[in-house]
């Protein structure tokens, strides 16, 4: 009674499956058949109950009728398969190249800037952090540039409508602006508040100036600041040191010149030239006939920027810099618009 029906489900399965046309159809027959919940499963189940003999017997028979209907299932759901497969659409041309993956670019002024940093680590700077927004003290008063001082009006500023509660002690006023960095010199005083001479950094980041563009000149653009004070250091340092990472940078002998030049922070200060490095100084269109490049602003610190730290007069001596990194990325790449750094044109990033 039982192995009869044992094959009257088995039959009844194979009759269905050849009415199936469609993947769902075939998993509502394994459901049927097959599932927790079928007659045939349920059957599966009972036979704990029969006597050994029989459980040996119809046992036996039911698992052969499983694996049957199990292979029945996996041959249909093949054939299925295939017969849904559009081999004109889908046909895959295994002697076509590959499609390339699309890789990041760096901008042209991070490789500048990682390089630069690279350069000081090895000569044992310290790559310190200076803040994007800056309070009117730390971007110009503490750089002994008060108000009022005409020497504000070199870098027209973008300031914030936001201004906050002073908090500093140096400072008279009850509240103050707050400031879009004009200059990395900004970070000066603020690490000097806090660290001791010796010690030598570069603050690498971005500046702000709320002037007309063309092709040397960004409203947003990068600079960095080098700075280094000690009891000893004098203007020899400054050449020295401005010449070996110009050397590494440039990857080729670099001669430098100071210009004398005014910044309220610095006494004296230069305004600082480096061979063309193009035509290695004997003059080409890329310096104007000159040989020398322009490539930013330096000097010996001011003895009131040491004051304005907390340091004694007279005591330390340092010398500092602010350099364009979009002026040295246009030099090693021949770039002749600084505009283009942030263009986001993509034609452009991809060249590096
Ligand atoms: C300064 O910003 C001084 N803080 C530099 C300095 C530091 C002097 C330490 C002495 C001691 P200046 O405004 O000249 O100086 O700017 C320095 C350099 O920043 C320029 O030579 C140029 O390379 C870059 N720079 C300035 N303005 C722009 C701009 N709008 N777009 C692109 N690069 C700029």
């Amino acid at each position: 009674m039982k192995k009869e029906k044992i094959k009257n489900l088995s039959n009844q399965f194979f009759q269905e499956i050849q009415t199936v046309q469609s993947e769902d159809q075939l998993f509502q027959l394994e459901k049927k058949y097959l599932g927790r919940k079928s007659e045939f499963i349920g059957f599966l189940k009972s036979l704990k109950n029969l006597a050994p003999e029989e459980r040996k017997q119809f046992g036996r028979l039911a698992n052969e009728i499983k694996k049957e209907i199990t292979q029945k299932l996996e041959e249909k759901k093949k054939e299925l398969i295939e017969k849904s497969f559009d081999f004109e659409k889908e046909s895959l041309d295994v002697t076509m190249p590959g499609r390339k993956k699309g890789v990041g670019h760096l901008n042209p002024i991070s490789i500048v800037r990682y390089k630069i940093e690279d350069i000081f680590s090895r000569m044992g700077y310290e790559v310190a952090d200076g803040s994007e927004i800056e309070t009117e003290f730390y971007n110009f008063d503490a750089l002994n540039i008060p108000a009022h001082h005409p020497a504000r009006d070199m870098q027209d500023t973008f300031w914030l409508q936001q201004k906050i509660k002073n908090q500093h002690p140096k400072v008279k006023r009850e509240e103050e602006r707050l400031a879009m960095r004009s200059q990395t010199s900004a970070g000066q005083v603020k690490y000097m508040e806090k660290h001791k001479p010796p010690f030598r950094i570069i603050v690498p980041g971005k500046c702000f100036r709320n002037e007309a563009t063309d092709t040397t000149h960004e409203h947003t653009f990068y600079q960095f600041e080098a700075l280094v004070v000690g009891e000893n250091i004098n203007v020899g340092h400054l050449k020295f040191t401005a010449q070996e990472f110009f050397s590494q940078f440039f990857k080729q002998k670099v001669k430098i010149r100071l210009r004398p030049s005014y910044f309220p922070f610095t006494e004296p200060g230069f305004e600082f030239d480096i061979t063309c490095t193009v035509c290695h100084g004997k003059g080409c269109s890329a310096c104007q006939g000159g040989g020398w490049l322009e490539l930013g602003g330096a000097g010996m610190v001011n003895q009131n920027v040491f004051e304005a730290s907390g340091y004694p007069r007279n005591k330390y001596q340092g010398f500092a810099w602010g350099f364009g990194i979009e002026r040295l990325a246009m030099m090693k790449y021949g770039i002749d618009d600084v505009r283009l750094f942030h263009s986001g044109d993509l034609r452009f990033i991809k060249q590096f």
